[in-house]
């Protein structure tokens, strides 16, 4: 008003102060004309509805309805009397609603139609955005506290995404491991969790538009943490080995012996036998699921880093005479007891050794680590995991005959064998029997097993259905 009325006096002094009948006219006019204002408290992104508009008129109006406004995509309801009313709009679709007062559609108490308003738009958006795509996040066991995660794909029509939260959980779309946490970014390292071993866990995200609207959830797939290697007692570290095992794992020292339903590792007790395959495998895990019964790379695993170490071979260096075998001489001639003392290897045996005199029927080896396994050539066979589908019948012959390119070699044998295998009881590697196929697979020798025993011997032909004898133990793998 107070412009106005400058700009009024301006003008008359420019004019030479002559006020004719015109100017009076229009003056007065300006000075009636009722204004209004338009304003809103509503977001300019929302998603409620109505949406509440002020309009305040500089005087007193009568008149004002919906028919008043230029108003895009919404229908209006218009409460109030004097200079103050409540305009509230309905949208009719998600998108942008635009509303102004129209010039003279009503009228002051001094008979003058009114100017027209600001013009207010607001961004109404009702409609969820649409959800991401994990693209990254663990999806198998980990040893890693620090998962890191990220995601591509979402996306929102109206108001546009204004952040994104993501959450950890044991099942998906849980939080209940890490609340859900708001990141304006497209991924999220999490740092160093505390997170229980062969527990499931869920990346879940979900994201928010600019009026409020919050996306359906999406989760990751199911990851594990997995705890660094420590081996179990009893239990002993076995080197990875390239083909065959792509981690370190863990071994029994010993061969099985029975503690109720469990397997255990210990010197003392005679091994346990005459168990179906899967009832050895269900011993061991009786002691939790990182726990198994040997598989065939894993033995192939231990007794070729056995057949590398010098301390192993009768001539004190690898691949020079034979490796021993174990008790498997038949004297005496059942299974023994073994011996916490890993210098006396042939406890039990009748033959004297220890880990620096050698003898064929010792039976501790030395891993290249410098752990020492008891019984892995000879006192009872082992049964391993897996059948073998070789297809061949009734194939025997000595391990250390076995050539390159035969699968039997890479299966059960070592790709090097001693300077002269004939003489020196096969390199002690043993025999390999193929009686049958889709059978039971044991490996090493038992207590009377003679030549025939040793690290990479193997025999095929119990079916799984049935105990596979009093002669066969087992043992059980850590990983
Ligand atoms: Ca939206
Ligand atoms: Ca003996
Ligand atoms: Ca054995």
């Amino acid at each position: 008003m107070m412009v106005r009325l400058w700009v009024l006096f301006a003008g008359i002094l420019l004019t030479g102060c002559t006020l004719d009948a015109e100017m009076l006219r229009r003056m007065e006019q300006s000075l009636k004309t009722p204004e209004v204002v338009l304003t809103s408290s509503s977001q300019d992104n929302t998603n409620i509805s109505p949406i509440m508009v002020s309009a305040e008129f500089s005087s007193e109006i009568s008149g004002f309805d919906a028919e008043d406004l230029n108003l895009i995509n919404g229908t209006a309801i218009i409460t109030g009397s004097g200079k103050s009313y409540l305009i509230a709009i309905t949208p009719q679709l998600a998108g942008v609603v635009s509303v102004s007062v129209k010039a003279g559609s009503v009228t002051g108490t001094d008979g003058y139609g009114n100017s027209p308003s600001n013009t207010l738009q607001k961004m109404f958006d009702d409609v969820r955005p649409t959800p991401p795509v994990i693209s990254n996040s663990p999806s198998a066991a980990t040893p890693d506290t620090s998962p890191a995660i990220s995601w591509t794909g979402a996306s929102d029509g109206h108001s546009g995404i204004h952040h994104y939260e993501i959450a950890l959980g044991t099942t998906a779309g849980s939080d209940n491991l890490v609340a859900w946490d708001i990141t304006a970014e497209s991924s999220k390292t999490f740092e160093s969790l505390t997170l229980q071993d062969g527990v499931n866990y869920y990346a879940s995200v979900r994201v928010t538009d600019n009026a409020g609207n919050v996306s359906t959830i999406v989760s990751g797939p199911a990851f594990q943490y997995q705890a660094p290697l420590t081996c179990p007692l009893g239990y002993v570290r076995v080197p990875a080995l390239a083909g065959y095992s792509a981690s370190d794992f863990c071994v029994m020292k010993y061969e099985a012996k029975q503690d109720g339903t469990k397997a255990v590792s210990t010197a003392a007790v005679v091994p346990w036998g005459n168990l179906t395959r899967a009832a050895a495998d269900a011993a061991c895990k009786e002691s939790g699921s990182r726990y198994s019964l040997i598989t065939n790379y894993q033995w192939q695993t231990i007794a070729r880093n056995i057949a590398d170490v010098d301390a192993n071979w009768s001539g004190g260096v690898a691949y020079s005479g034979e490796i021993s075998r174990g008790h498997s001489d038949s004297t005496p001639f059942d299974a023994l007891v073994a011996s916490t003392d890993d210098n006396d290897g042939c406890a039990g045996t009748g033959q004297t050794c220890n880990s620096t005199v050698y003898n064929n029927q010792r039976r501790t080896h030395v891993l290249s680590n410098g752990e020492v396994i008891w019984d892995f050539a000879g006192n009872r066979h082992e049964m391993v995991l897996e059948n073998d589908g070789f297809g061949t019948t009734n194939v025997g012959g000595y391990v250390a005959s076995l050539t390159a390119g035969d699968r039997r070699q890479s299966d059960y044998g070592n790709d090097t064998v001693c300077a002269a295998p004939a003489s020196n009881n096969y390199c002690g590697f043993g025999k390999h029997n193929f009686y049958d196929y889709n059978k039971v697979v044991i490996r090493g020798g038992n207590a009377t097993y003679g030549d025939s025993a040793g690290i990479f011997a193997a025999y095929m032909g119990y079916d799984p259905a049935y105990p596979v004898g009093g002669s066969v133990g087992f043992r059980c793998t850590y990983k």
